[in-house]
Protein backbone atom coordinates (compact mmCIF):
# COMPACT_ATOMS: atom_id res chain seq x y z
CA UNK A 1 0.00 0.00 0.00
CA UNK A 2 1.60 3.52 -1.00
CA UNK A 3 0.89 6.47 1.64
CA UNK A 4 0.83 9.79 -0.11
CA UNK A 5 1.53 13.31 2.04
CA UNK A 6 1.90 16.62 1.28
CA UNK A 7 3.65 19.87 2.73
CA UNK A 8 3.87 23.33 1.69
CA UNK A 9 7.15 25.26 2.22
CA UNK A 10 7.02 27.86 4.93
CA UNK A 11 8.78 31.48 4.70
CA UNK A 12 10.07 33.18 8.00
CA UNK A 13 9.28 35.86 9.15
CA UNK A 14 11.04 36.28 12.21
CA UNK A 15 14.17 34.48 10.81
CA UNK A 16 15.91 31.43 12.21
CA UNK A 17 19.56 31.74 12.14
CA UNK A 18 21.73 29.75 14.46
CA UNK A 19 21.47 26.67 16.62
CA UNK A 20 22.11 25.70 20.07
CA UNK A 21 24.90 23.47 20.51
CA UNK A 22 22.46 21.03 22.17
CA UNK A 23 20.69 17.41 20.95
CA UNK A 24 17.54 17.67 18.91
CA UNK A 25 18.63 20.41 16.37
CA UNK A 26 17.17 23.20 18.86
CA UNK A 27 17.48 26.62 17.44
CA UNK A 28 19.06 29.07 18.88
CA UNK A 29 16.25 32.27 17.58
CA UNK A 30 12.75 31.56 17.69
CA UNK A 31 10.81 31.88 14.33
CA UNK A 32 7.40 33.09 12.70
CA UNK A 33 6.60 32.29 9.62
CA UNK A 34 3.94 31.92 6.97
CA UNK A 35 2.83 28.47 5.18
CA UNK A 36 2.17 28.82 1.75
CA UNK A 37 -0.10 27.09 -0.64
CA UNK A 38 0.45 26.29 -4.56
CA UNK A 39 4.07 24.80 -3.75
CA UNK A 40 3.95 21.30 -2.89
CA UNK A 41 6.39 18.62 -1.77
CA UNK A 42 4.55 15.08 -2.23
CA UNK A 43 5.85 12.37 -0.90
CA UNK A 44 5.08 8.54 -1.86
CA UNK A 45 5.88 5.86 0.80
CA UNK A 46 6.31 2.16 -0.19
CA UNK A 47 7.13 -0.55 2.35
CA UNK A 48 10.13 -2.46 1.08
CA UNK A 49 13.47 -4.74 1.32
CA UNK A 50 15.49 -1.68 1.86
CA UNK A 51 15.58 1.87 2.20
CA UNK A 52 15.45 4.50 -1.06
CA UNK A 53 15.47 7.95 -1.21
CA UNK A 54 13.92 9.35 -4.65
CA UNK A 55 14.17 13.50 -5.02
CA UNK A 56 12.59 14.81 -7.78
CA UNK A 57 13.65 11.75 -10.56
CA UNK A 58 16.52 11.25 -8.95
CA UNK A 59 18.11 8.31 -6.72
CA UNK A 60 20.01 10.47 -3.77
CA UNK A 61 22.11 9.54 -1.17
CA UNK A 62 20.98 11.86 1.53
CA UNK A 63 22.73 12.09 4.83
CA UNK A 64 19.50 14.19 6.53
CA UNK A 65 17.30 12.08 5.01
CA UNK A 66 18.91 8.61 6.79
CA UNK A 67 19.51 10.49 10.03
CA UNK A 68 15.69 11.53 10.24
CA UNK A 69 14.79 7.48 9.49
CA UNK A 70 17.25 6.31 12.42
CA UNK A 71 15.83 9.15 15.38
CA UNK A 72 12.74 7.46 14.49
CA UNK A 73 13.60 4.02 14.30
CA UNK A 74 15.14 5.13 18.06
CA UNK A 75 11.48 5.32 19.34
CA UNK A 76 9.53 3.27 16.85
CA UNK A 77 9.21 -0.29 14.80
CA UNK A 78 9.63 1.16 11.28
CA UNK A 79 10.66 -1.33 8.35
CA UNK A 80 12.56 -0.39 5.72
CA UNK A 81 10.80 2.03 3.22
CA UNK A 82 11.26 3.59 -0.45
CA UNK A 83 10.61 6.98 -0.49
CA UNK A 84 10.30 8.86 -3.57
CA UNK A 85 9.52 12.79 -3.35
CA UNK A 86 8.56 15.67 -5.74
CA UNK A 87 8.51 19.29 -5.05
CA UNK A 88 6.63 21.14 -7.78
CA UNK A 89 9.46 24.58 -7.41
CA UNK A 90 13.11 25.16 -7.21
CA UNK A 91 15.14 23.01 -4.91
CA UNK A 92 17.16 24.44 -2.31
CA UNK A 93 17.16 27.79 -3.74
CA UNK A 94 15.68 30.06 -0.28
CA UNK A 95 12.41 28.64 -1.12
CA UNK A 96 12.47 26.07 1.96
CA UNK A 97 12.29 22.87 0.25
CA UNK A 98 13.46 21.34 3.11
CA UNK A 99 11.04 22.26 5.71
CA UNK A 100 8.02 21.03 2.86
CA UNK A 101 10.04 17.82 2.45
CA UNK A 102 10.85 16.89 5.71
CA UNK A 103 6.97 17.85 6.98
CA UNK A 104 6.10 15.08 4.02
CA UNK A 105 8.01 12.58 5.69
CA UNK A 106 7.15 12.81 8.98
CA UNK A 107 3.59 12.80 8.12
CA UNK A 108 3.70 10.02 5.60
CA UNK A 109 5.69 7.70 7.94
CA UNK A 110 3.40 8.43 10.84
CA UNK A 111 0.72 7.33 8.50
CA UNK A 112 1.91 4.50 7.03
CA UNK A 113 3.63 3.06 10.07
CA UNK A 114 0.44 4.20 12.21
CA UNK A 115 2.56 5.43 15.13
CA UNK A 116 0.10 7.96 16.30
CA UNK A 117 2.21 10.26 16.66
CA UNK A 118 0.61 13.88 17.73
CA UNK A 119 1.19 16.98 15.43
CA UNK A 120 3.65 18.52 18.19
CA UNK A 121 5.25 14.99 18.12
CA UNK A 122 5.33 15.27 14.34
CA UNK A 123 7.05 19.17 14.47
CA UNK A 124 9.71 17.52 17.29
CA UNK A 125 11.32 15.28 14.99
CA UNK A 126 10.92 17.44 11.62
CA UNK A 127 12.81 19.97 13.60
CA UNK A 128 15.45 17.29 14.12
CA UNK A 129 15.82 17.07 10.66
CA UNK A 130 15.54 20.69 9.11
CA UNK A 131 14.67 23.26 11.76
CA UNK A 132 12.06 25.28 9.07
CA UNK A 133 10.40 21.32 8.51
CA UNK A 134 8.71 22.13 12.17
CA UNK A 135 6.50 25.14 11.47
CA UNK A 136 5.93 23.63 7.84
CA UNK A 137 3.89 20.79 9.88
CA UNK A 138 1.09 23.77 10.66
CA UNK A 139 -0.69 25.75 8.23
CA UNK A 140 -1.38 29.91 8.03
CA UNK A 141 0.55 31.78 10.70
CA UNK A 142 3.25 29.76 13.09
CA UNK A 143 5.60 29.75 16.09
CA UNK A 144 8.49 28.10 16.95
CA UNK A 145 10.15 29.04 20.00
CA UNK A 146 11.15 28.19 23.47
CA UNK A 147 10.40 26.35 25.64
CA UNK A 148 9.70 23.52 23.62
CA UNK A 149 11.13 24.32 20.29
CA UNK A 150 7.94 23.03 18.82
CA UNK A 151 6.08 24.35 16.55
CA UNK A 152 2.40 25.90 17.26
CA UNK A 153 -0.30 27.44 15.28
CA UNK A 154 -0.40 31.14 15.85
CA UNK A 155 -3.07 32.13 13.02
CA UNK A 156 -4.86 30.39 10.64
CA UNK A 157 -4.38 31.17 7.27
CA UNK A 158 -8.37 32.08 5.93
CA UNK A 159 -8.64 34.80 9.01
CA UNK A 160 -5.62 36.74 7.36
CA UNK A 161 -4.86 35.88 3.79
CA UNK A 162 -1.97 37.62 2.66
CA UNK A 163 -0.22 37.07 -0.12
CA UNK A 164 3.46 36.32 -1.18
CA UNK A 165 4.76 37.06 -4.16
CA UNK A 166 8.01 36.03 -4.82
CA UNK A 167 10.47 36.82 -7.17
CA UNK A 168 12.98 34.72 -8.34
CA UNK A 169 16.23 35.83 -9.24
CA UNK A 170 17.88 32.58 -9.58
CA UNK A 171 17.31 29.07 -10.02
CA UNK A 172 20.62 27.30 -9.10
CA UNK A 173 20.86 25.56 -5.55
CA UNK A 174 22.11 27.73 -3.05
CA UNK A 175 26.05 27.19 -2.58
CA UNK A 176 26.22 27.36 0.94
CA UNK A 177 23.39 24.89 2.92
CA UNK A 178 21.46 26.62 5.97
CA UNK A 179 23.25 24.30 8.68
CA UNK A 180 26.95 25.06 7.53
CA UNK A 181 26.06 28.88 6.70
CA UNK A 182 24.68 29.28 10.46
CA UNK A 183 27.60 27.58 12.42
CA UNK A 184 30.18 30.13 10.26
CA UNK A 185 28.26 32.74 11.69
CA UNK A 186 28.16 32.01 15.04
CA UNK A 187 32.12 31.00 15.17
CA UNK A 188 32.65 34.37 13.45
CA UNK A 189 30.13 37.16 12.96
CA UNK A 190 30.87 39.62 15.69
CA UNK A 191 27.14 40.34 15.48
CA UNK A 192 25.46 37.30 16.19
CA UNK A 193 25.57 37.88 19.93
CA UNK A 194 23.48 40.59 19.36
CA UNK A 195 21.41 38.97 16.95
CA UNK A 196 20.53 35.70 19.75
CA UNK A 197 19.72 38.23 22.31
CA UNK A 198 17.33 39.95 20.63
CA UNK A 199 15.33 37.35 19.24
CA UNK A 200 12.58 37.05 21.47
CA UNK A 201 11.95 40.22 21.32
CA UNK A 202 11.42 40.46 18.06
CA UNK A 203 9.45 37.15 18.07
CA UNK A 204 7.41 38.16 20.92
CA UNK A 205 6.28 41.38 18.82
CA UNK A 206 6.09 39.61 16.06
CA UNK A 207 3.65 37.03 17.85
CA UNK A 208 1.39 40.55 18.63
CA UNK A 209 1.16 41.63 15.29
CA UNK A 210 -0.15 38.78 14.14
CA UNK A 211 -2.48 37.98 16.85
CA UNK A 212 -3.69 42.17 16.20
CA UNK A 213 -3.17 41.71 12.32
CA UNK A 214 -1.46 44.44 12.48
CA UNK A 215 0.62 45.03 8.78
CA UNK A 216 2.49 47.88 9.44
CA UNK A 217 3.94 46.22 12.57
CA UNK A 218 4.31 42.69 11.13
CA UNK A 219 6.21 44.62 8.16
CA UNK A 220 8.67 46.58 10.32
CA UNK A 221 9.16 43.32 12.30
CA UNK A 222 9.93 41.00 9.37
CA UNK A 223 12.12 43.35 7.53
CA UNK A 224 13.97 44.00 10.14
CA UNK A 225 14.39 40.59 11.60
CA UNK A 226 15.87 39.66 7.72
CA UNK A 227 17.88 42.72 7.50
CA UNK A 228 19.69 42.11 10.71
CA UNK A 229 20.23 38.07 9.84
CA UNK A 230 21.53 38.90 6.74
CA UNK A 231 24.04 41.94 8.09
CA UNK A 232 25.08 38.76 10.55
CA UNK A 233 25.41 36.29 7.37
CA UNK A 234 27.77 38.99 5.38
CA UNK A 235 29.61 39.56 8.53
CA UNK A 236 30.81 35.84 8.84
CA UNK A 237 33.93 34.81 7.76
CA UNK A 238 34.15 33.94 4.87
CA UNK A 239 31.41 36.26 4.40
CA UNK A 240 28.16 34.66 3.39
CA UNK A 241 25.94 36.79 0.74
CA UNK A 242 22.97 35.43 -1.17
CA UNK A 243 22.16 38.51 -2.02
CA UNK A 244 22.47 39.38 -6.16
CA UNK A 245 22.11 42.63 -7.97
CA UNK A 246 18.38 41.85 -8.88
CA UNK A 247 17.63 41.29 -4.92
CA UNK A 248 18.74 44.52 -4.12
CA UNK A 249 16.57 46.05 -7.44
CA UNK A 250 13.65 44.57 -6.03
CA UNK A 251 14.50 45.38 -1.55
CA UNK A 252 14.40 49.25 -3.89
CA UNK A 253 11.37 48.56 -5.52
CA UNK A 254 9.59 47.38 -2.66
CA UNK A 255 10.41 50.64 -0.85
CA UNK A 256 9.14 52.45 -3.63
CA UNK A 257 5.67 50.86 -3.40
CA UNK A 258 6.27 51.21 0.32
CA UNK A 259 6.28 55.25 -0.03
CA UNK A 260 3.29 55.02 -2.40
CA UNK A 261 1.09 53.88 0.06
CA UNK A 262 0.92 50.23 -1.02
CA UNK A 263 0.71 47.27 1.62
CA UNK A 264 3.86 45.79 1.13
CA UNK A 265 7.15 43.85 3.20
CA UNK A 266 10.44 42.18 1.99
CA UNK A 267 11.76 38.97 3.24
CA UNK A 268 14.69 37.65 1.95
CA UNK A 269 15.45 33.56 3.48
CA UNK A 270 19.15 32.16 3.00
CA UNK A 271 19.19 32.37 -1.08
CA UNK A 272 19.16 35.13 -3.83
CA UNK A 273 15.15 35.14 -3.73
CA UNK A 274 12.60 37.74 -2.55
CA UNK A 275 9.53 37.13 -1.15
CA UNK A 276 7.51 40.43 -1.08
CA UNK A 277 4.37 39.98 1.31
CA UNK A 278 1.12 41.99 0.81
CA UNK A 279 -2.67 42.10 0.95
CA UNK A 280 -4.29 40.93 -1.60
CA UNK A 281 -5.66 44.61 -2.91
CA UNK A 282 -2.01 45.17 -3.89
CA UNK A 283 -0.92 41.70 -5.16
CA UNK A 284 -1.23 42.53 -8.84
CA UNK A 285 0.63 45.65 -8.97
CA UNK A 286 3.45 43.92 -6.60
CA UNK A 287 3.68 41.25 -9.28
CA UNK A 288 3.96 43.04 -11.97
CA UNK A 289 6.40 45.44 -10.57
CA UNK A 290 8.69 42.51 -9.75
CA UNK A 291 7.84 40.94 -12.90
CA UNK A 292 9.59 44.36 -14.32
CA UNK A 293 12.80 44.72 -11.98
CA UNK A 294 15.92 43.89 -14.43
CA UNK A 295 17.40 40.43 -13.27
CA UNK A 296 14.39 39.09 -12.04
CA UNK A 297 13.43 36.00 -14.23
CA UNK A 298 10.09 34.87 -13.22
CA UNK A 299 7.74 35.36 -10.27
CA UNK A 300 5.50 33.11 -7.99
CA UNK A 301 2.10 34.35 -6.89
CA UNK A 302 0.78 32.20 -3.79
CA UNK A 303 -1.45 32.21 -0.91
CA UNK A 304 -1.73 31.34 2.51
CA UNK A 305 -1.72 27.40 3.04
CA UNK A 306 -2.33 24.22 5.45
CA UNK A 307 -0.39 22.39 7.17
CA UNK A 308 1.19 19.03 6.08
CA UNK A 309 -1.45 16.21 5.27
CA UNK A 310 -2.15 12.61 4.18
CA UNK A 311 -4.00 12.53 0.59
CA UNK A 312 -6.33 9.38 0.65
CA UNK A 313 -7.50 9.60 -2.72
C1 LIG B 1 14.02 31.18 6.68
N1 LIG B 1 15.95 29.95 7.47
O1 LIG B 1 13.67 32.25 6.25
C2 LIG B 1 15.15 31.10 7.67
C3 LIG B 1 16.14 32.17 7.42
C4 LIG B 1 17.14 30.17 6.72
C5 LIG B 1 17.17 31.58 6.49
O2 LIG B 1 14.57 28.59 8.57
O3 LIG B 1 19.93 23.85 9.59
O4 LIG B 1 17.22 25.15 6.39
O5 LIG B 1 18.18 22.45 8.44
O6 LIG B 1 17.76 23.37 10.74
O7 LIG B 1 15.59 24.15 8.07
C6 LIG B 1 16.63 27.69 7.78
O8 LIG B 1 16.10 26.50 8.20
O9 LIG B 1 17.89 24.92 8.76
C7 LIG B 1 15.63 28.78 7.99
P1 LIG B 1 18.47 23.58 9.40
P2 LIG B 1 16.69 25.10 7.77
O10 LIG B 1 13.44 30.16 6.28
Amino acid sequence: MTTLAKAHPNIALIKYWGKQHTAGNIPATPSLSITLDTLTSTTRLNTAAQDSFTLNGSLVDDPKIAACLAILREQYEIPPLVVVSDNNFPTAAGLASSASGFAALITAINHHCSLEMSQAQQSAFAREASGSAARSIFGGYVGLSQPDWVAKPLLDAELWPLRVVIAITDERPKSVSSTVGMQRSQESSPFYPTWVADSEADYLQAETAVAQQDFAALAQLAQASCLKMHAVMQSSQPPLIYWNPATLACLERIREMQDTGLEVFFTIAAGPQVKAVCTAEFEAEVTQALANVAGVRRTLTVGLGTGATIDDT
